[in-house]
Parts: C-alpha cells; sequence; structure tokens
C-alpha cells in the first residue's frame, strides 16, 4: 500500500492483499503474505487493531476510522487522531525510552501504525479485574509519568521545541473535544450519551447534578485543562492503556496527547486505580479481594511516590528549560531556593490530580464510556452499590482537593467508605 491512495478502512479478509506488499509489516513477519493469520482484536472505543501473524513474527495494525466505533457513523473523527498517536509514541519513546510498543510504520493517509505486538501482556485493567497483583506496575507507571511529563514541558525543552511541539498538537482538537464534553461537563447534566445504572442510582445523579459546588469545581478544572499548556500529556492515561505482564509495563494508545496539565495525566491514572479498588467487591464470588484491595491501596501509594521521586530527580539534574531557571538558584548557591519550587510545582499537581481524578470516576459511571471494572459486575444491585460509593468518593476529593494533604488521607477516605453499608 502506498500513502497516497485514498483510506479505506482494513478488514480480516482484505489486509493480507492491502498490506502484503508493505516492506516494514513483510520485514517483521514474513514476505508471504499468503500464510498471514489475521483477527481484528480491538476493544476499545475508537479504532480497528489487527494482530497479524506471519511465518516469522506478529505484529499490530492500529487504524483509525472516520468516525467513533463505539457510537458509529453518526459520530465523525477525524483521522489524524493517528498522525497525533504516532508523534505522541516516538516522545514517549525518546523521554521514556522502553515504555510504550516499537513502531515499524506510520501511513499517514490510511492512519495507520504498523507497531510491536506485545506479548505475553494483557490489558492492565482486565489483570486488576481478574485479582491479578503486577509488583512493577507503580514502580512503571511513576517513572513513566515523571519522565513523559517533565521532559515535554519548559522544565526541561528549549522554548522553541516546546512551542512548536504545542502549535503541532493543538490541532488534535477534536479529541480534546471529547475529553472536554464527556469528562468535564456531560456527567453533570443529562446529555445525551449519558447512562447509569438505573434506577438503583436515579437519585445519586440527580443529587450530583444539582450539587453547585461539585459543577463549579469541574468546570474550574475544565478551565485549567483546557487552558494551562504545561506538558504533552498521554490524554487518556487510564488501565485500559497499559500493556502488562507480571515484569513489564508498556503504555498504549496516546491518541488524545495534547499540551496541557500535567496532574491531567496522574488523576486519570490514580481515578482508574481507585476505581478498581471500589469494584472488587464485584469481583468475589471466587473469593474475598481483601488482599487485592490493600495492593491497589498500595500501588497508588507507591506511584505518587515513585512519581514524586522521579520528577524531582529530574528537577535536579535535568532542569534545562527556561522555567526556574538554575541561574536563579543553584549557580547562585541557593539549593534551598529550587527545592523550595520543586515543592510548589508538587503542590500544584498533587492538588489538581485530586480534582481531575474525582471526575474521572464521576464520568466513568455516568458518562458515555464506562470502564469495564464496573460492567462485568452483572449482578446490578451490587455493581450500583459499589459505583455509589466510588461517587462518594470521586465527590469528596474532587470538591476538598485544597484541604486534602496526602495520599495516606484519600486512601484512608476510599477504605472508610468502601467499609459503609447501606449505599
Ligand atoms: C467517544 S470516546 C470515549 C472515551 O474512550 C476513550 O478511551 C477516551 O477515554 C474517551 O473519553
Ligand atoms: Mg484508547
Amino acid at each position: 500500500m502506498t500513502g497516497k491512495l485514498p483510506f479505506e478502512a482494513l478488514s480480516v479478509e482484505m489486509l493480507s492483499t492491502r498490506l502484503g506488499t508493505n516492506e516494514a509489516l513483510c520485514a517483521k513477519i514474513g514476505k508471504d503474505a499468503t500464510q498471514w493469520k489475521v483477527r481484528e482484536v480491538g476493544d476499545g472505543n475508537l479504532n480497528l487493531v489487527f494482530v497479524v501473524e506471519g511465518a516469522s513474527g506478529t505484529a499490530v495494525v492500529k487504524q483509525a476510522l472516520p468516525y467513533v466505533r463505539l457510537v458509529g457513523d453518526s459520530w465523525p473523527l477525524p483521522l489524524k487522531r493517528s498522525f497525533f498517536e504516532y508523534h505522541a509514541l516516538t516522545r514517549q519513546e525518546a523521554r521514556a525510552p522502553g515504555s510504550v510498543p516499537a513502531i515499524h510504520h506510520f501511513d499517514e493517509a490510511q492512519a495507520l501504525i504498523i507497531m510491536e505486538y506485545l506479548s505475553p501482556h494483557i490489558i492492565l485493567r482486565r489483570a486488576l479485574i481478574e485479582g491479578r497483583q503486577l509488583p512493577n506496575i507503580a514502580r512503571d507507571i511513576g517513572v513513566f509519568m515523571a519522565r513523559t511529563l517533565f521532559r515535554g514541558s519548559d522544565l526541561s525543552m528549549t522554548a522553541r521545541d516546546r512551542k512548536a511541539d504545542l502549535a503541532l498538537f493543538a490541532d488534535n482538537v477534536e479529541l480534546c473535544d471529547i475529553t472536554e464534553n464527556l469528562v468535564f461537563s456531560d456527567p453533570y447534566f443529562d446529555a445525551k450519551m449519558n447512562r447509569h445504572t438505573s434506577p438503583q442510582l436515579d437519585a445519586v445523579v440527580a443529587e450530583l447534578r444539582a450539587d453547585r459546588d461539585l459543577k463549579v469545581e469541574a468546570q474550574r478544572l475544565k478551565h485549567i485543562f483546557a487552558s494551562n499548556a504545561e506538558t504533552l500529556l498521554h490524554g487518556d492515561l487510564h488501565s485500559g492503556s497499559i500493556m502488562v505482564t507480571d515484569t513489564e509495563t508498556r503504555m498504549i494508545d496516546p491518541e488524545f496527547a495534547f499540551y496541557g496539565p500535567m496532574a491531567f495525566d496522574v488523576g486519570m491514572l490514580l481515578a482508574n486505580f481507585w476505581m478498581s479498588f471500589f469494584s472488587q467487591r464485584g469481583h468475589e464470588q471466587q473469593g474475598k479481594r481483601d488482599a487485592m484491595r490493600a495492593y491497589l491501596l498500595d500501588v497508588i501509594v507507591e506511584t505518587w511516590a515513585v512519581f514524586r521521586a522521579e520528577f524531582s530527580h529530574l528537577w535536579r539534574t535535568e532542569r534545562t528549560g527556561m522555567l526556574y531557571q538554575k541561574s536563579l538558584f543553584e549557580d547562585q548557591g541557593d539549593r534551598l531556593g529550587a527545592e523550595q519550587a520543586l515543592d510548589h510545582v508538587l503542590h500544584q499537581i498533587w492538588t489538581d490530580l485530586l480534582g481531575f481524578a474525582g471526575i474521572e470516576v464521576h464520568r466513568r459511571i455516568l458518562g458515555l464510556a464506562h470502564n469495564a471494572d464496573f460492567e462485568t459486575i452483572a449482578d446490578e444491585d451490587l455493581r450500583a452499590s459499589c459505583e455509589a460509593k466510588a461517587l462518594k468518593f470521586g465527590r469528596h476529593i474532587a470538591v476538598n482537593r485544597r484541604q486534602i494533604h496526602s495520599i495516606d488521607e484519600v486512601n484512608y477516605l476510599a477504605a472508610l467508605i468502601e467499609q459503609e453499608s447501606g449505599i
């Protein structure tokens, strides 16, 4: 396939014919396309994902569709998201080597990326639903977030490079628009595509939509999201965007990448761990999940600790951008000044991440895009009870984020709410 042909969606039947002469793919999996076995494995909301197995290897072919897969062609979506995903992956690999799948080929016109097949990796969300305790995720994800968020910002890059990159990603308008609406606004009014476990959650939903403090806070967070172009974000860093084995962790799917506030990636990620925590009670048919709940709270503590440690390390060793220049601090012998500034930056990330986490919890229960942690709980009363606890928790951390000072305090609150009866 050449990049010049007009876009055409791939299919299992046609993929070998269409990509049979693609040099990068042939080099990876073998030239004889008649031998290729193709299966479509995409279970996300937006794209086609094929696994292509040849005589000498396997690769993934991911292709954007001109619409939102979850909804259908009534919701058009630009193919250009594939371009942003490609460019985000290359930057993430440069800034946090080994953290994303290797790219073998990118075809902009066909909106497709041929990339490394990760095996035996599975989606982190699935592993957590199964009750698997992965030993390295906190370290790997904490380091990934610190490296990509620090190194994509004015703390590290030259002002010219960052502004050029900011301009490139500024065009990812439609994907930002999804987040701006689906995450920050839709959960708090009767938006068309919203759904929730009904009738069990009807009263709670009405209460949240009437909650003035919560709605103001959600809009303040949306304001930060839309105007604080601090760094190149992954933009959709939840447990469905991470693939794991017991020893390896890889981040995938950065098609929502754009320049936004550092706290957004961190908050969205931690929210998904807290949601996993609240969903565990719904997965206890095969045995209690007390140990899994304790594990998840530990993962949250460790992720935040690793993030802070790595970010602080980069602050001390790689602060070469135009912000908080060393000439103002260390070069004048004022190491403590630089530490004081670091403290402020980390504190801002902390306060904002709690807000982003709180509303991410809400949108996954009240909006269009739910997550499997709760969706796979078949008993609707039980599911609603897990969801109601998560909603209460999300509201508390979003609205009170400026008064919460430690991750232990948040986890203590989560544990208290989780044990409440009658919700
Ligand atoms: C219409 S897209 C819905 C959601 O799926 C993606 O994974 C993002 O999280 C988005 O908000
Ligand atoms: Mg995705």
